[in-house]
């Protein structure tokens, strides 16, 4: 009897921050990769991307793909952050739906959840009160797109399963200051004031929200564990189930570059949600958790900007 054939696993986004993680985690499993950058398929199409599906007849997806961003980006660029996501969500829902892909992993965030949820956040606090303003459209597309794997799943029998993280950081960050999140700024600021000698490093907002950080190697690992044993439309928060102050997560970051300067708070910038940490008893459940404690975490990251994103942007 000759060994099952390898299953063929199209991560899309695969360049990105969870996409390059994914690829990372799934070259030690026996599968075949299949991934394209943008200038070879523009999700956005939907012609392209049958065509795509149709030629290369993936068994599994990671939807990876999407337009994310810090707070200042999802003010600045609305449009862009609904339109983007709706679009490479519905082409690759429907193009899995008609090639008869078998499973697909569809990566929401944990801003889908009310700005004033119950903390920890259960997956049930889902549509339960009104959106965080600075994100919403991105919010808003990211709830379509579980709504669609569950209408998919209910109306063709597809396998569509919709995870939630929380916020990541890791290797492959975007460290531009403007369109960033919160770790990857605080690290490339916090090293260019050491580097330059500045006195003082600027941290937006007040300092007292609370976020969760996954390092983005964890998340992968969580997927690709979710993708062997959950199925079905309800969600699954991933988060490692602790959170930290943005003013000591600041003072970490200093901590970890070693940078002994003063930390300066900008109230004109927005703090937006206050809290988002996540339930992760489903999770825990399904048989996983964590395992990159966040001091650790954060220095490889810095030492992964070190050698591949100082000065970038
Ligand atoms: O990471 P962040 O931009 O996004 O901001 P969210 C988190 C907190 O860090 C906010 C503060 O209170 C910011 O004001 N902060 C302090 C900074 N200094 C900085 C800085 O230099 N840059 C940035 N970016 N923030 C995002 C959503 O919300 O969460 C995304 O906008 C996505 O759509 C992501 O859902 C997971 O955590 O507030």
């Amino acid at each position: 009897m000759s060994g099952q054939a390898r299953p063929r696993v199209y991560v899309a986004g695969h360049r990105g921050l969870v996409g390059s993680a994914l690829v990372r985690r799934l070259e030690r499993e026996p599968v075949r990769l299949v991934t394209r950058p943008r200038a070879e398929l523009d999700l956005e199409d939907p012609v392209a991307v049958r065509r795509f599906f149709e030629d290369e007849r993936p068994d599994q997806v990671y939807l990876a793909a999407a337009k994310v961003g810090g707070i200042w980006a999802n003010a600045t660029y609305p449009a862009d952050f609904i339109r983007n996501n709706l679009l490479v969500t519905l082409n690759v829902l429907e193009a899995a739906r008609e090639t008869g892909v078998a499973k697909l992993l569809y990566l929401g965030s944990s801003c889908i959840y009310p700005k004033m949820a119950p903390q920890p956040i259960p997956e049930e606090a889902l549509l339960a009160g009104p959106l965080e303003p600075t994100n919403e459209p991105y919010a808003i597309a990211k709830i379509a797109g579980i709504s669609l794997c569950r209408s998919y799943n209910r109306q063709y029998g597809t396998n569509f399963v919709s995870v939630m993280p929380t916020n990541l950081y890791g290797p492959g960050d975007n460290f531009d200051l403007a369109t960033s999140h919160v770790l990857p700024a605080l690290l490339r600021k916090v090293h260019e004031a050491k580097v330059t000698g500045a006195p003082t490093v600027t941290v937006w907002g007040s300092g007292t929200p609370r976020r969760e950080f996954l390092h983005v190697d964890d998340l992968a690992d969580a997927c690709v564990h979710l993708m062997r044993v959950h199925d079905g439309s309800e969600l699954v928060n991933i988060g490692c189930g602790d959170d930290i102050a943005i003013a000591d997560l600041a003072r970490l970051v200093a901590d970890v570059v070693g940078y002994h300067g003063a930390l300066v708070f900008d109230a004109s910038k927005p703090d937006g949600t206050p809290r988002k940490l996540l339930d992760v008893r489903r999770l825990a459940a399904l048989g996983w958790s964590a395992r990159i404690p966040l001091r650790e975490g954060i220095a490889g990251t810095y030492q992964w900007f070190l050698r591949h994103a100082q000065g970038t942007g």
